[in-house]
């Protein structure tokens, strides 16, 4: 049976689009009606210190975004949510695919270049990313890794190492093939919209970015500054073709279960993606609400998957280790 893998990075507060664009995907793919496969999903910590941060709001992220993969509906009867410092494996195998892995191939990573462009310092870690994302897949043995273009870098990545691991020392890691995703939603910032919506974006530089926890007055607001378009004619959002930002407004409404149909202004459009947008975080918040409350079952939640986890990884890491001579 294969296997789906998803991370999410507690790089941020999480937004409508990593709602759209994953969770919701996540969601269905757990039903064994939708997609008979094992599902991992996992919150990978350990990719959020890549970039300087502060330990008390990544913890507090941290645990916001275990509670959001409960709130949103990822079931731990049907999948294994688990934290990926929880899992020491993950760690532990970055280590030997470094000793794969050539300082040439990981300076042209096209996200070390741009997250590291202009700082004064970056940390070995960003450099290394894409080495732990290979141990991430690689310690599951999937067969197919639905990827978008943006990771689709990190993955072929993955599949050299994978294959010159096995050809070096003997055949221990299955090497995935890419497929690409269903076309899911591509949310873009309401301010910024040849930008993709970031969780990352700094609280206070966020007017374009929709938070999964904003409450409805707020998320009115930011939809209300999103950018459109001067020309405010009658047919000016059937003409939005052209219009980034008009285009974003559409497709997030379609997203949430909206319609354009009898839409004119961009004041109605706004007015209708608010009220789409609502109607898919309110019931989310409602959980989360709940969930907030009890932390010691969300935290029981992700102990039991981590612990599922280090039994799947174990027999993995074991193969590698004696493979590569220790
Ligand atoms: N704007 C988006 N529209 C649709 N899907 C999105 N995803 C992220 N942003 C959008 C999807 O959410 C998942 C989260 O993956 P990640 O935690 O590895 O981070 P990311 O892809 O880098 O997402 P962010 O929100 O942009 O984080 P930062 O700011 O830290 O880089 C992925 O499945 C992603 O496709």
């Amino acid at each position: 049976m294969n296997r789906n893998l998803s991370l999410v990075t507690p790089s941020g507060r999480l937004t409508l689009g990593n709602y759209l664009g994953a969770f919701r995907g996540m969601v269905a793919s757990q039903d064994p009606a939708i997609d008979r496969a094992d599902c991992f999903y996992g919150v990978s910590d350990l990719h959020a210190m890549t970039t300087a941060h502060d330990p008390r709001v990544l913890r507090d992220t941290i645990a916001e975004v275990m509670t959001v993969f409960l709130a949103v509906g990822l079931d731990p009867d049907r999948a294994v949510l688990f934290r990926q410092s929880a899992v020491p494996a993950h760690r532990e195998l970055a280590y030997l695919l470094e000793c794969t892995a050539y300082t040439g191939e990981l300076v042209r990573m096209i996200q070390y270049k741009e997250k590291g462009k202009g700082q004064p310092s970056t940390r070995v870690s960003l450099y290394t990313y894409p080495v732990l994302m290979a141990a991430d897949i690689l310690l599951y043995r999937p067969t197919r890794v639905p990827v978008g273009n943006d990771q689709r870098q990190h993955v072929e990545l993955t599949r050299d190492l994978a294959t010159r691991f096995n050809n070096a020392y003997g055949a221990v890691f299955t090497v995935p093939e890419i497929v690409t995703p269903a076309a899911g939603a591509r949310v873009m910032d309401l301010q910024e919209p040849a930008r993709k919506m970031s969780k990352s974006a700094a609280p206070g530089a966020d007017g374009g970015v929709i938070r999964l926890l904003d409450p409805p007055d707020v998320v009115r607001r930011k939809v209300a500054r999103a950018v459109t378009d001067s020309d405010t004619g009658p047919d000016a959002v059937r003409s939005a073709g052209h219009k980034a930002g008009v285009t974003n407004l559409l497709d997030v409404l379609a997203a949430c279960g909206g319609s354009a149909e009898g839409i004119t202004t961009y004041g109605a459009l706004k007015a209708a993606v608010t009220d789409a947008a609502v109607s898919v975080l309110e019931p989310i918040q409602k959980r989360y609400a709940d969930l907030a409350g009890d932390p010691a079952y969300v935290a029981q939640v992700f102990d039991a998957g981590s612990a599922r986890c280090r039994e799947v990884t174990a027999p993995v890491l074991a193969a590698a280790e004696a493979a590569i001579g220790l």
